[in-house]
């Protein structure tokens, strides 16, 4: 059985003295060792961390980390030891490299994120969706496209699939009563992935997460209009243990600007793999697939020879956008880029 700790710290302004004898008494193998584990929350610079066995503890960042700037994120890899601090049951000594981090939602080591958008009410916004992909690309995680709410338009449910299907990724369409498709791809045994949800407020990633949970863990959008909370309705990331992985809620967001994340411009490619895997034919190394010569995503769009020939207009308009964030993105000087991306 898990055992846990109710820690509640002094930035809740509650007491918590004696909390050190207590891991001590309760787990006397941690005293003096060094033990791993994953942040799975952090709340005012305390974070909750899980061990492999399923233990948790409560644990403070060294002053070191404050000194180079560096904030643990949920996700991370730790290494913590007890203290002698009363107020401070442990201590992060060490922080594993991160495989990727994200911005928004701000979680490290993201094994899948699943974006999630409704097929209506909100209908999907396909710019967005773009911009999640090319956050993605550039992180390194592997993007899972699903659109919810199937059961209120089927028809526009299996286009959205068909669409983004013929260009290679990986994509489902979910409803309350229908998530078998998603649920077979996630599979049973995690091993410690990291699998988010990203997508606009509203898309059902609480419902989503809970069905696959199989258990209600977070407040959908119905309860949250009871309490007159209205939209917005989970507001911060926390890793929940699931089949042997961990899954995470994250609260929506309607706009997400690519220039605010300090993204470099050759990074919107990687949202866009079917034209990624044409670069290397271009002419020049430094092509921007735009108007230079011999371009060969250029060509190929225009001679219709990506995805199926059903899809022409959609691979056109994936073209159209990846041109607009391209131009946008080359436009902010380097040095901006540069602090915004240290900042971020
Ligand atoms: N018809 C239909 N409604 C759904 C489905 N999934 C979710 N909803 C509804 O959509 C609303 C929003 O769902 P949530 O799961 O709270 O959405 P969310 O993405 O977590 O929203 P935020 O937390 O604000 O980002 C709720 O009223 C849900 O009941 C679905 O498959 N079909
Ligand atoms: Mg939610
Ligand atoms: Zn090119």
């Amino acid at each position: 059985m898990t055992q846990e700790i109710n820690y509640l710290n002094r930035a809740n302004g509650q007491p918590n003295d004696g909390i050190n004898e207590m891991v001590r008494a309760n787990w006397p193998d941690l005293v003096g060792q060094s033990f791993s584990g994953i942040i799975t929350r952090g709340v005012g610079g305390n974070y909750n961390v899980r061990l492999s066995d399923g233990r948790q503890l409560v644990a403070v960042p060294r002053g070191i980390f404050r000194k180079t700037g560096y904030t643990p994120t949920v996700g991370d890899h730790v290494v913590c030891s007890l203290t002698n601090d009363p107020d401070v049951p442990a201590r992060i000594d060490d922080i594993k490299k991160q495989k990727n981090v994200l911005v928004r939602p701000p979680l490290a080591n993201t094994d899948y994120l699943i974006l999630t958008f409704s097929v209506t009410s909100p209908a999907p916004d396909i710019t967005l969706i773009d911009k999640l992909l090319i956050i993605c690309g550039a992180a390194g995680i592997k993007p899972v496209l699903c659109f919810t709410k199937r059961d209120l338009d089927a028809k526009a449910a299996d286009q959205a699939v068909d669409a983004f299907r013929q260009l290679g990724f990986t994509v489902f369409s979910t409803s309350f009563t229908d998530h078998r498709e998603l649920d077979a791809f996630l599979g049973d045994d995690w091993n410690d992935k990291i699998i988010a949800f990203a997508g606009p407020s509203g898309t059902g990633k609480s419902t989503l997460f809970n069905a696959i949970a199989g258990k209600v863990i977070m407040e959908t959008g119905e309860i949250s209009d009871k309490l007159g909370r209205g939209r917005h309705t989970t507001r911060h990331v926390e890793l929940i243990p699931c089949r042997g992985g961990f899954l995470t809620d994250t609260p929506g967001f309607t706009s997400l600007e690519l220039s605010d994340l300090g993204m470099e411009p050759e990074e919107v490619i990687t949202g866009y793999p079917e034209f990624l895997k044409l670069s290397d034919y271009c002419r020049f190394n430094t092509c921007r697939h735009i108007k230079e010569p011999g371009c060969a995503v250029r060509e190929a769009v225009e001679d219709g020879l990506i995805g199926d020939f059903r899809h022409q207009d959609f691979v056109q308009e994936r073209y159209e956008r990846y041109i607009y964030f391209r131009e946008q993105l080359d436009e902010i000087d380097p040095y901006i880029r540069k602090q915004r991306r240290e900042s971020r």
